[in-house]
């Protein structure tokens, strides 16, 4: 194939390989905002995706799908299990979600990491055309722009990094922690969540390399003796709010919110959780919460019921393995105290569904419960409010999600104060339907306003800027 303006490198394609009925393969695009972000781009100009398929040990040749092109990256069994479950899943992401779960630092993990991140490195360099643009995503390729600069100087790299940076006092942890920020640095627009994210990477940058650090600019100094600026700063990631208030305004979808409600005994209020099956997203903190409110009867399962969606993931790894059983013995033991014959507690369902029961859960809900431990965004958080056109309802959110410092009309928590996350679900609770509908309007102002397609242009704005500022002599 020839060679892209534009490639886009992420862990994953953005499709998944399923099988119709009489066994053919066939390819779907896969549900996530950074595909619908990126698509009018890739579209517009030329553009092509690396990434892995989502199952090991495939070989696949590139191919287009809907007008992209896309790049597959093999990984074996080996590969999956020590950079992809390990390295990047059981090292990177505990170390940078504030070790709510131990990190464990493993150097044939470290090994894999570097020879898979050289495997995507190739294949964009392989990829993209004199002068292009690429666009590295996220925790699983730290090292990608430094390989990927090393290989083709012509070219602009962007990094977004979508989980949390971690402060120095972590981040130090790591036994290659000077590895990683000179991999990250081989970028020349670096994006994070969060304001703090960047001031912490930027302050490892100045103590662990003692490169100057001017406002968001990085005075980077390569291996020859050349100086280049890197930006790293803040690019808070959004939705792709158009389907949600498509489906949010669909009849059939308000018919199935209503259904929900039905289903669950017509409680008064329904309170929501909606995460990946992950430690670092609160749903132990928040049930337990949820559980003492019952059992101090501040509240009672005939007016109120909580419905958890649990999606599973990444249940391989021990930890979350942990996570599930932890849960689910908190849960049974709720329920078998406070259920009824007519009414549940808690309506935990460790599945996941289609978009349109999502939004139909969202419309359902009352008070959506966002207590997550630690987080880069959380995205759950703005799609509720975007399907939220009626102004009524109530966002709980922890003040340790990136969306805490856009979203400042929901109810705060601290998830670790559980007395605090008891108070808020009360305040969420009672709260008169003016004050819901003062936040609520406040709340979708800013989403609306911000959605995903704002984000990635002021991401490739930057990186465009940047192009034009560094003339490299290769490209003149
Ligand atoms: C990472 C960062 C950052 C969940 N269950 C189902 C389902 N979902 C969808 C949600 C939402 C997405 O998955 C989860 O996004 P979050 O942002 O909440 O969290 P992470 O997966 O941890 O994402 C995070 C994000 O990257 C983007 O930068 O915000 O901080 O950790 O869209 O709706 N969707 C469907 N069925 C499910 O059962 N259809």
């Amino acid at each position: 194939m020839s060679t892209a303006e534009f490639v886009v490198v992420a862990n994953r394609l953005p499709v998944d390989r399923i099988f119709s009925a009489d066994g053919e393969e066939q390819w779907r695009t896969s549900p996530g905002g950074l595909v619908a972000a990126l698509e009018p781009v890739m579209q517009s100009v030329d553009g092509a995706w690396v990434g892995w398929a989502g199952q090991p040990d495939l070989e696949i040749e590139p191919f287009v799908f809907d007008g992209i092109r896309l790049m597959p990256i093999a990984l074996s069994e080996q590969d999956v299990e020590e950079y992809y479950e390990g390295f990047a899943n059981d090292t990177i992401w505990p170390l940078y979600h504030d070790v709510i779960a131990p990190p464990q630092y493993h150097r044939e993990w470290w090994d894999a990491y570097v020879r898979v991140n050289r495997r995507f490195a190739e294949a964009a360099a392989d990829t993209v055309e004199r002068g292009g643009t690429v666009w590295v995503h996220d925790y699983q390729l730290q090292l990608v722009p430094q390989m990927l600069r090393e290989l083709r100087g012509d070219v602009t790299i962007g990094y977004f990094h979508h989980i949390p940076f971690p402060a120095h006092g972590l981040y130090a942890q790591l036994p290659w922690r000077d590895q990683v920020l000179r991999g990250v640095l081989g970028a020349d627009v670096i994006g994070f969540q969060r304001a703090q994210d960047a001031t912490y990477f930027l302050t490892a940058v100045r103590r662990r390399l003692g490169f100057a650090v001017k406002g968001s600019s990085v005075a980077v100094v390569d291996d020859d003796g050349s100086e280049r600026h890197v930006t790293a700063r803040a690019f808070p990631i959004s939705i792709d709010t158009a389907p949600y208030l498509e489906l949010a305004a669909r009849p059939d979808v308000r018919q199935r919110a209503a259904e929900i409600r039905a289903s669950l005994g017509n409680p008064k209020k329904i309170l929501l959780g909606v995460d990946r099956l992950d430690y670092t997203k609160g749903i132990r903190h928040r049930i337990k919460a949820f559980g003492e409110l019952l059992d101090q009867g501040h509240l009672s399962v005939q007016d109120v019921c909580f419905v958890q969606v649990a999606s599973p993931s990444r249940e391989r790894v021990d930890a979350y393995m942990h996570l599930r059983d932890e849960i689910e013995v908190a849960v049974a033991r709720i329920n078998g105290t406070h259920d009824t014959m007519d009414h549940t507690a808690i309506r935990y369902l460790h599945q996941g569904y289609p978009r349109e029961e999502m939004v139909a859960l969202y419309l359902a809900a009352d008070v959506m419960l966002v207590t997550a431990l630690r987080d880069g965004m959380n995205l759950v958080a703005k799609e509720y409010v975007a399907t939220r056109a009626d102004n009524r309802g109530v966002l709980v959110l922890s003040e340790f999600t990136g969306a805490a410092d856009e979203l400042r009309q929901a109810v705060r928590v601290n998830p670790h104060d559980i007395e605090g996350v008891k108070e808020a679900i009360m305040t969420a609770v009672q709260m008169p339907e003016a004050e819901q509908s003062r936040r609520m309007r406040s709340l979708r102002k800013r989403v609306l306003e911000n959605d995903v397609t704002a984000w990635s242009s002021s991401f490739l704005g930057a990186l465009e800027r940047a192009r034009s500022e560094h003339v490299r002599p290769e490209a003149e």
